[in-house]
């Protein structure tokens, strides 16, 4: 079995300290960062969100999977800046004002992250301004909101509604999800993509900035 072949099995089991050497191997063996990200670890993440759309996974496989994978990702991150090879996209995230629920959030990151996004997470609590100033300082292609209580839903139209006052809601896709999120809410506030889980959150994502 090729390394990235070993380093991509090791990312969806989960396996942390064996995608760390696989990836310090990989290097060593003078594979390109860009290789490294795309044949071992994007393409594991890509066979954890089939696996999961297929129910052969459940959220704490995929978290297990998402925290090889981001560990693999920490090391190669300063070759693949060295290496300039680009993320697919930028995207900033954050859970909406009042809400403090951050579990799916961060999966959501994740998953964006194994998609080969930069992720910017603004955290939990998150007002309109922080996500305006956020867009204003970091130009991504892609805003996501989450929220897990009906008590913060509304706070994805004043977000909107921020983004639209500052003149920014047309450089961005915007991307909802969290528990009492649909689809048809999703549409009602004027959101572009609609996401029930962390793993659409990722294949959606990279549909909309293709
Ligand atoms: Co809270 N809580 N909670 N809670 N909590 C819920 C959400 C609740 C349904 C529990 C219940 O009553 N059955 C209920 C909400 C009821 C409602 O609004 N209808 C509730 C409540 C009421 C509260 C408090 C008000 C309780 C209180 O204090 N009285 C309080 C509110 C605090 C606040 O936010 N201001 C509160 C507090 C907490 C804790 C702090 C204790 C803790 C959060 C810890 C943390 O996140 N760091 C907590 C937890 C853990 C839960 C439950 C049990 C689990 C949530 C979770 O992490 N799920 C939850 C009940 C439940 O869901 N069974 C509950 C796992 C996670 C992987 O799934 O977050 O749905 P989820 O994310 C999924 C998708 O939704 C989607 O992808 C993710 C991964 O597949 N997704 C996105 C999420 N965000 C996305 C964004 C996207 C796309 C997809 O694009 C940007």
């Amino acid at each position: 079995m090729s390394v990235l072949d070993n380093l991509q099995q090791r990312v969806i089991e989960g396996k942390i300290t064996e995608v760390e050497t696989l990836v310090k191997q990989a290097m060593d063996e003078g594979i390109s960062p860009g290789e490294i990200l795309n044949q071992g670890l994007i393409a594991a993440m890509t066979e954890v969100g089939r696996l999961f759309e297929a129910n052969e996974f459940y959220v704490p496989e995929m978290l297990v999977s998402a925290r090889a994978m981001k560990a693999g990702l920490e090391l190669l991150r300063p070759s693949l800046a060295e290496a300039d090879v680009q993320a697919v996209g930028k995207v900033v995230i954050g859970t909406v004002q009042g809400d403090l629920h951050d579990i799916g959030k961060n999966l959501v990151g994740m998953m964006l992250e194994g998609a080969g996004f930069e992720v910017i997470d603004l955290g939990v609590d998150v007002s309109p301004q922080k996500f305006v100033d956020a867009l204003k300082e970091h130009r991504p292609n892609l805003v996501g909101f989450s929220a897990l209580l009906t008590t913060t839903m509304p706070k994805m139209r004043a977000n909107i509604e921020a983004l639209m006052e500052a003149g920014l809601r047309d450089s961005v896709k915007i991307m909802v999800g969290g528990a009492p999120i649909t689809d048809e809410f999703a549409r009602e506030i004027g959101a572009d993509i609609y996401a029930p889980d962390a793993s659409s959150a990722a294949s959606r994502a990279r549909q909309a900035v293709a």
